[in-house]
C-alpha cells in the first residue's frame, strides 16, 4: 500500500530531509516516488482544497509556497496508519516523543511533515504529485 509524505518547506530548508527520509525508512517504509517541488500558489490552493475556509489557510498556503518541498510516495503495509503514527500530532506540542514532528517540527503549521489521512486521500495525493504512468510503474515494480 502506498501513502503520500510531504518533506515541508521548513524541513527542507533546515536541511533535515536527510534525517526524516532515515527516520521513514527505519519506520518499515520503501520509497517509490520522490520530487523536490517549489508548489505554485494555485497547486498549494487546490493541495488544500479542504481547508479553504479555514482561518489559517492564507498563511498554510504561503508557507508550502515559500520554498521547496520533497513529495514521497511511500510503501509499506497498513501506510497510511502507520505513517500518521510516525509523523505524531500536528501540534508538536502534542506530538509523542520519538515522533518526527516532535523531532523537527517548530509549530503547529510549520510542522515539518504531510501525510495523508486516509486510503482515499492517499491514492489522490500520491497522483496529484506522480503522474499516472510512473505510478502504473511504481504498482508493477518494473
Ligand atoms: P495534519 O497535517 O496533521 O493532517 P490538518 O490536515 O488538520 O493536519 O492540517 C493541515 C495543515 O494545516 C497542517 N499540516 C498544518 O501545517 C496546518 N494547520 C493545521 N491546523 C493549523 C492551525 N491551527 N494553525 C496553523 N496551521 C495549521
Amino acid at each position: 500500500m502506498l501513502t503520500l509524505a510531504i518533506i515541508k518547506p521548513d524541513a527542507v530548508a533546515a536541511r533535515a530531509s536527510g534525517k526524516i527520509l532515515a527516520h521513514l525508512e527505519q519506520a518499515g517504509f520503501t520509497v517509490r516516488a520522490a520530487r523536490l517541488v517549489r508548489l505554485t500558489t494555485r497547486r498549494a490552493e487546490e493541495f488544500y482544497a479542504v481547508h479553504r475556509e479555514r482561518p489559517f489557510f492564507r498563511s498554510l498556503v504561503t508557507f508550502m509556497t515559500s520554498g521547496p518541498a520533497l513529495a514521497l510516495a511511500l510503501e509499506r503495509e497498513d501506510a497510511v496508519a502507520v505513517l500518521r503514527d510516525v509523523i505524531g500530532a500536528t501540534d508538536p506540542a502534542e506530538a509523542k516523543p520519538g515522533t518526527i514532528r516532535k523531532l523537527y517540527a517548530q509549530s503547529k503549521e510549520r510542522n515539518a511533515i504531510h501525510a495523508s489521512d486516509s486510503p482515499e486521500n492517499a491514492l489522490q495525493e500520491v497522483r496529484f504529485f506522480f503522474p499516472d504512468a510512473e505510478l502504473a510503474q511504481l504498482r508493477s515494480g518494473q
